[in-house]
């Protein structure tokens, strides 16, 4: 049985446009082959394994697309994957339910780093009890590397980054300050992203500038909760009130602004990474043009890959191996991270498919 990511006509559709995205954009960080995959065949030795699957907070709609990928995987594969975390993104909560999966004794553990320092002492006890640690779509710090196995990324943080910055100057004819409504100042994923984010826009568009006057001064956080990421959302409005455009690279921070702006009838532009079907409603009836994402579906179905073939000796993490998942061949690049794919942009012109993939 050849491996499908995703059954439906419209999912086989996605997972063809991150392969192709992949190999144009990203060639430098990704090994992609179409090759199908040839250990994807239900694995009897993987039918014991129990997989814990956490997100930041369970709360989060992106979350549950990426558990519907690690699902997927966990069927394909037979292991049994329990999807559990905290109600809020912080590492203290992730913590506690990491200790839960400890003292459970399950076999592996698929993670979002709400916090890349606060869990590592938890993630090195899983470590040392045996669990098999990777992490997704968000990692720890690049000095607690070793603290995971692997860490099965999106995309290479720069490209994530400037591709933010050159959607907001569309969006406001290269000219303003802009602001950054992010989610929480402990995570990695946003952390890099914005990093990229200071010198490209500053070197690139000459009339743009960052509210404030710096990076630092521009950035806001609303922790990925939706009554936080709004009040942020006005705090920029009343801190600056000259604001151009606001980036949200977190799908919680991303609707949470489109809802306000649209409630306010705010002019402020606003993009970042959204949920396609969670930010339908405003591409469809104008309040937004353009977001961007990859698809969080595949993102936790190859994770879950990572960690088994891992189990089963066929993959060890290090540099330069490599592994297959729904056909597509991912290769470990320095620090210890695969990269998916850039992120797709989502517009009035191709949303009404997307949102009803993920
Ligand atoms: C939120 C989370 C997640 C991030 C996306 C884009 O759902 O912060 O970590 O990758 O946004």
């Amino acid at each position: 049985m050849k491996n499908r990511l995703i059954k439906s006509g419209l999912r086989t559709f996605a997972l063809s446009a991150v392969v192709a995205l992949g190999i144009a954009g990203c060639a430098s960080t990704e090994t992609v082959t179409e090759e199908p995959a040839e250990s994807t065949e239900t694995s009897e030795a993987a039918e014991s394994y129990r997989i814990a699957i956490m997100p930041k907070a369970i709360n989060i709609g992106y979350f549950a697309a990426w558990d519907e990928g690690a699902q997927k995987a966990c069927e394909e594969l037979g292991a049994t994957c329990d999807y559990i975390g905290p109600n809020e993104a912080t590492g203290p909560a992730q913590v506690q339910f990491i200790n839960q999966v400890i003292q459970e004794g399950y076999d592996a553990l698929v993670i979002s780093a709400a916090d890349q320092n606060a869990i590592v002492p938890a993630l090195q006890e899983a470590a040392a009890a045996g669990i098999t640690i990777v992490t997704s779509d968000a990692d720890v710090a690049a000095e607690s590397a070793d603290s995971r196995l692997v860490s099965i990324l999106p995309s290479a943080a720069d490209r994530i980054g400037t591709a933010e910055v050159d959607w907001i100057a569309e969006e406001v004819g290269e000219e303003g300050c802009v602001a950054i409504l992010s989610a929480a100042a402990t995570a990695a994923n946003q952390n890099v992203w914005i990093a990229a984010m200071g010198p490209y826009l500053e070197e690139t568009y000459p009339n743009m500038s960052w509210c404030g006057g710096d990076l630092e001064s521009a950035t806001f956080y609303g922790d990925d909760d939706a009554t936080k990421s709004v009040e942020q959302f006005n705090a920029i409005l009343s801190q600056y009130p000259d604001v151009a455009g606001i980036i949200a690279p977190t799908t919680v921070g991303v609707l949470a602004a489109a809802q306000e702006k649209k409630a306010k009838g705010a002019t402020v532009a606003v993009t970042g990474l959204g949920l396609p079907s969670e930010m339908a409603p405003y591409i469809e009836d104008g309040t937004i043009t353009k977001v961007g994402l990859w698809n969080p579906i595949d993102l936790g179905y190859v994770a879950v890959y990572a960690a088994v073939l891992s189990m089963q000796g066929e993959f060890d993490g290090s540099v330069g191996s490599t592994f297959t998942a729904g056909g597509v061949t991912y290769e470990v690049i320095e620090g210890g991270i695969a990269f998916l794919g850039d992120p797709f942009t989502f517009t009035i012109d191709n949303i009404a498919t997307f949102k009803e993939i993920y």
